[in-house]
């Protein structure tokens, strides 16, 4: 991949990352599509809707269900879905460890039962990226030992190492695949844990960092954790990564995460939150969240955000958006994750328009003066 650092604004940042399908602007948000899949979208509404440039997709549901080998079949993940731009595809540790019934990781791998079947499974570092290469995403994220917060700090050493262990075997699988001419318009990021533990993170992103990889990712945050705690994990870390390549962090979050996670060096971003926010019945808007489902919205004839220039804002007002979802009716699951999904790209757009005009502090201070009115 190709990456520029076009400004930076205090620790913020704004840069672009090239891929072999597209050109993505960060800060970035990535909208979760589990299954290959953006839940309730179609292909068409990312691209002409949304204009998004880069979409996730999980590993561990993907291999389950349909198979890699089918999504291989039709093209890998560009051909299956019809989405020519970029895929980031997570590496399946973290799924196993929150869906499946039982998981296990031992200095190997992880072993999971399915939430399908129940059939058992094991990933190892070079089995998570062998199905990445039938997915053929852009962004192949390797695996890595998550464990629930708090942890003991044998348990948090533990995962440190590990995830080094299984970083070293996935670079060094990865490089000689590469050579064999498998996966080579793929990248590949590594995930730094460590917990909320200053030193445990300090040392998974020096070790991590010394390897080749496109770029490098936070994980094991937004588990629990105080907001605070984040932010200072966050702001650690990032010292540790260098300024050359992507940074990516994992699963988050609210607007309020994101705003201040830029804030302290972070680019791109993927999270659940604003489309199952959506079929849940909360909006996020420019002035704080709402919920369509109150009586007071049944005979509103606005839009849900008179500032947003979405699909939905455009066409559609908040008393049709309150009977659909009453209602149960398939539309509203449309309507309500596109305004959504707009809501978190808008706020990463002006986010990254703050940076290249040099003033951040402005913007954040504006996005919470309007959230508190
Ligand atoms: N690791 C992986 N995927 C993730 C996480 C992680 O730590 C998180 C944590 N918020 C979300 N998704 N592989
Ligand atoms: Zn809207």
């Amino acid at each position: 991949m190709e990456f520029t650092l076009d400004a930076t604004c205090g620790n913020a940042r704004a840069t672009t990352i090239k891929t072999y399908h597209s050109t993505i602007k960060t800060p970035v948000f990535m909208p979760v599509g589990t299954a290959a899949s953006v839940k309730a979208l179609d292909t068409r509404d990312l691209i002409d809707l949304l204009d998004t440039h880069i979409i996730l997709a999980n590993t561990y549901h993907l291999y389950l269900r349909p198979g890699d080998e089918i999504v291989k079949e039709f093209g890998g993940l560009h051909g299956f879905t019809k989405y020519n731009r970029s895929f980031l595809t997570d590496s399946g540790g973290f799924q196993a460890f929150s869906l499946s019934d039982i998981s296990k990781a031992n200095d190997e791998g992880i072993e999971f039962q399915s939430h399908i079947d129940g059939s058992r499974h094991f990933f190892t570092p070079q089995k998570v990226l062998d199905i990445q290469y039938n997915l053929g995403s852009d962004i192949m994220m390797i695996l890595d030992d998550l464990i629930a917060l708090p942890a003991t700090k044998e348990r948090l050493k533990l995962s440190v190492v590990r995830t080094t262990k299984w970083a070293k075997a996935s670079i060094t699988y990865h490089k000689k695949m590469q050579e064999r001419g498998i996966g080579r318009t793929q990248n590949i990021f590594a995930i730094i844990q460590g917990g909320v533990d200053p030193a445990f993170r300090r040392q998974s992103a020096q070790e991590l960092t010394a390897l080749d990889f496109d770029g490098f990712a936070i994980g094991g945050l937004s588990v629990g954790e105080e907001s605070q705690a984040m932010y200072d994990t966050v702001a650690w870390t990032t010292q540790f990564m260098p300024a050359n390549k992507p940074r990516y962090l994992m699963g988050v979050g609210t607007p309020e995460d994101i705003v201040e996670a830029i804030d302290r060096g972070i680019d791109m971003f993927d999270c659940v939150m604003p489309t199952r926010n959506a079929r849940n019945g909360t909006i996020f808007t420019t002035f704080g969240r709402l919920n369509i489902k109150a009586a007071r919205f049944k005979k509103d004839h606005r839009p849900i955000d008179e500032n947003c220039s979405c699909y939905t804002c455009q066409n559609y007002s908040r008393g049709y958006l309150n009977h659909l979802f009453r209602a149960k009716e398939l539309t509203y699951y449309r309507l309500a994750s596109i305004h959504n999904l707009h809501y978190y790209l808008q706020l990463t757009k002006d986010a990254r328009e703050a940076i290249i005009q040099g003033d951040y502090a402005t913007f954040k201070k504006d996005f919470y003066a309007r959230r508190s009115q």
